[in-house]
């Protein structure tokens, strides 16, 4: 049954106009329990500030931002009618503050934790080395607090960064931590998409209250969590007033367990088409027309849509799910309103969408030998697993060893439980190649563009390609619906080290739990300015992806022409200079120092600069450990170290990294 469903919805809706109101909705006249929300499209959809640097440091022509997050319990009205719910978000916000970083540009966000659990802090969607990858177990204790540094190297993209701590991944982004994160780029900006106020990122999510008006526990089913109030940035069925004109809106899936099938309505129920323009690595080759967009959790999407045949008029953003796994309830086939103005106030950047949107997308190299095969299913006990193994079994839990910078082609298998598993995994922009076993194949704007999140159906498997580099470490894979991360569908996978390219880092950043990087106390001593820039700075000077646009590149070459080491030398002399700037392409920072920062800092001449030349046959990073205000000199190559324990209410199970 669950797969006719899936067809109907998925078959029917692609192909012909249907209307919203055919057919009884399936989750009509049912409820989880939440008061009525009697404000439907009555409250306009918050649209937070973007971040600020607090400070920019220029390194070696590199550029790098400085941000500070604290994480912190804060209430929000969410019913006008009812008590306040109860939070906790990065900066006392939910989403958390919205970074737009240009391409190229790094950053340090440094993260306090003043909230009840333990935190740990995941880019989704950027290469991070893994030191700063929010690796489950790598914990800001409450009251403590860790520098992440960030590459924004590859091209522009909708990313986000949500919390992933051990065991209350799903509670923590439940309530407040998740935010968007967009890295932008020249590439880009010359199409003429719709910009400023035409852009719009709207993240999803579902959730239920208390009668007090306060937000109920998403915790107590290990299966799934489904809310029947739905929200975009926090408020539940929100309004937006438009222009009559086109606008791009970026979609993230932010949702523990829920996936949606949206779907533009005009007043008459007629579904409008819309062009979808990206996804989770950035922009397609071209648009894809549809009329509807099925999007899990995780997922990012970015569609532009034309409101000029509607001034006047108010368009629905409606969730048309007809999953057999998937609770629909009441209201959860609404998600918000588009109030059509009658006037365009700025008709620049309104132009049909590009046919080409990005010609140099990096599709990783074809290769039809499948490397792994992962079974993700649910034992005994409610535990999901991958290929029967879960995170807490740290001796077994690494499921993979591609060689840094290899190509590798992975089975993804939904091999039981009643549920969707959309899975995420880190560090690497994958192709889907395959979806076979259900009712459908690759959907077309699952085709175009390369992704971080693909979502499996009950029966399918699905294939993914996927380039694992530029540089060594250990990551994450795991399923995005958040209950079964907990539960503890994720293990993890090491890129390791390609002894034949001759690269020699100073500083581990391969280890997730290499102490030099670990959370500390707060004290006041380590957030007086001084002490913030002179860590900022020692950072910096790690130069930490200075080498990465030399090393794909001599990796790309490796793996084309080397069929032993000793083609090597030869590999590596012939490429380092070629910048590998597109798709997965780790480019060399080059971006300029931002205007809006606060405060300029060039300091070329403070600590020992950091090489980041390309030019030379062999990359080199020299680290300026001498200079840090908190590394331990002796830590070159540290293998797995023990935490402090969590808070009271932590996940009991134990890690040993
Ligand atoms: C359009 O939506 C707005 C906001 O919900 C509402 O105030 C208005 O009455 C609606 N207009 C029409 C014509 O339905
Ligand atoms: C978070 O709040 C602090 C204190 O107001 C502010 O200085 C900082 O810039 C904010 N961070 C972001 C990313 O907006
Ligand atoms: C990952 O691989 C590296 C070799 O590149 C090895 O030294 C390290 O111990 C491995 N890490 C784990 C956790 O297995
Ligand atoms: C890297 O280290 C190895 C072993 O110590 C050495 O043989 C090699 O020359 C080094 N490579 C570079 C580029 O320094
Ligand atoms: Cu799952």
């Amino acid at each position: 049954m669950a797969f006719a469903l899936n067809l109907l919805a998925l078959g029917l809706a692609a192909f012909s106009q249907v209307s919203a109101q055919q057919g009884p909705w399936r989750g009509a006249g049912q409820s989880a329990g939440s008061p009525a929300y009697n404000y439907m499209f009555q409250m306009p959809l918050p649209i937070g500030p973007v971040a600020e640097p607090e400070l920019t440091v220029n390194v070696n022509g590199r550029t790098v931002q400085y941000y500070s997050v604290t994480i912190e319990p804060f209430t929000q009205q969410v019913y006008p009618n009812l008590g306040p719910a109860h939070l906790t978000g990065y900066n006392g916000t939910a989403p958390g503050p919205t970074f737009k970083i240009p391409r190229g540009t790094e950053t340090i966000i440094r993260y306090l934790n003043r909230g009840e659990l333990s935190a740990a802090v995941h880019l989704h969607g950027s290469y991070t080395h893994s030191v700063w990858d929010g690796w489950a177990s790598d914990e800001m204790q409450v009251g403590q607090w860790k520098d992440y540094y960030y590459p924004n190297s590859e091209t522009a993209r909708p990313i986000w960064y949500h919390d992933h701590a051990d065991g209350h991944t799903a509670t923590d982004a439940y309530y407040g931590q998740a935010g968007v994160y967009i890295i932008t780029d020249s590439a880009e900006d010359a199409l003429g998409l719709p910009s400023g106020d035409y852009d719009v990122a709207l993240a999803l999510s579902d959730k239920r209250y208390q009668s007090n008006g306060d937000l109920a526990s998403p915790n107590g089913n290990p299966i799934n969590f489904f809310g029947d109030v739905i929200h975009v940035n926090d408020q539940p069925w929100p309004y937006l007033a438009v222009e009559p004109r086109k606008y791009r809106l970026r979609f993230f899936d932010m949702s523990l367990s829920r996936p949606y099938d949206l779907y533009f309505a005009d007043p008459s129920g007629n579904w409008i088409p819309f062009q979808v323009i990206g996804s989770d690595s950035g922009l397609f080759g071209a648009p894809v027309s549809t009329n509807n967009l099925l999007i899990a959790m995780g997922e990012r999407y970015e569609v532009v849509v034309d409101f000029s045949s509607y001034a006047g008029k108010n368009i629905t953003l409606g969730n048309n799910l007809q999953q057999g796994q998937i609770q629909e309830y009441d209201n959860t086939n609404k998600v918000m309103r588009f109030v059509v103005g009658n006037r365009v106030s700025d008709s620049s950047n309104n132009g049909a969408v590009p046919s080409v949107l990005n010609a140099n997308i990096e599709w990783p190299t074809p290769r039809t030998t499948v490397d792994h095969t992962f079974n993700f299913q649910m034992g005994g006990d409610s535990v999901w697993t991958i290929n029967g193994i879960d995170f807490s079994n740290v001796n077994n839990r690494i499921l993979a060893k591609p060689q840094q910078g290899s190509t590798q082609l992975w089975e993804l298998r939904h091999t039981g439980g009643p549920a969707v598993h959309p899975v995420h995994v880190h560090l690497v922009n994958m192709q889907i190649i395959s979806r076979t076993g259900g009712s459908r194949g690759v959907l077309p704007y699952e085709a175009a563009g390369l992704k971080d999140v693909v979502l499996l159906e009950p029966g399918e498997v699905v294939r993914v390609l996927a380039f694992f580099g530029p540089e060594n470490g250990v990551y994450m894979f795991h399923c995005h619906n958040l209950i079964h991360e907990d539960n503890t569908m994720m293990d993890a996978f090491n890129v390791t080290y390609l002894q034949a390219l001759g690269y020699n880092q100073t500083t581990d950043f391969a280890d997730p739990m290499n102490p030099q990087f670990a959370a500390q106390d707060y004290s006041d001593a380590a957030f007086a300015p001084a002490a913030v820039s002179s860590a900022v700075v020692s950072l910096a000077n790690l130069g930490a992806y200075s080498a990465f646009s030399a090393l794909a590149a001599a990796e790309t070459a490796y793996y084309a022409t080397a069929q032993s080491t000793n083609a090597m030398a030869t590999a590596v002399a012939s490429t380092t200079a070629a910048i590998v700037s597109s798709g997965y392409g780790f480019a060399t920072s080059t971006a300029t120092a931002s205007t809006a920062a606060s405060q300029v800092v060039t300091l070329s001449t403070v600590g020992k600069a950091v090489s980041n030349t390309v030019s030379t046959s062999t990359p080199s990073v020299t680290s300026t450990t001498s200079t840090s205000s908190k590394t331990s000199s002796t830590s070159s190559k540290t293998t797995t170290t023990t935490r402090p324990g969590g808070p009271p209410g932590h996940h009991p199970r134990m890690f040993q990294a």
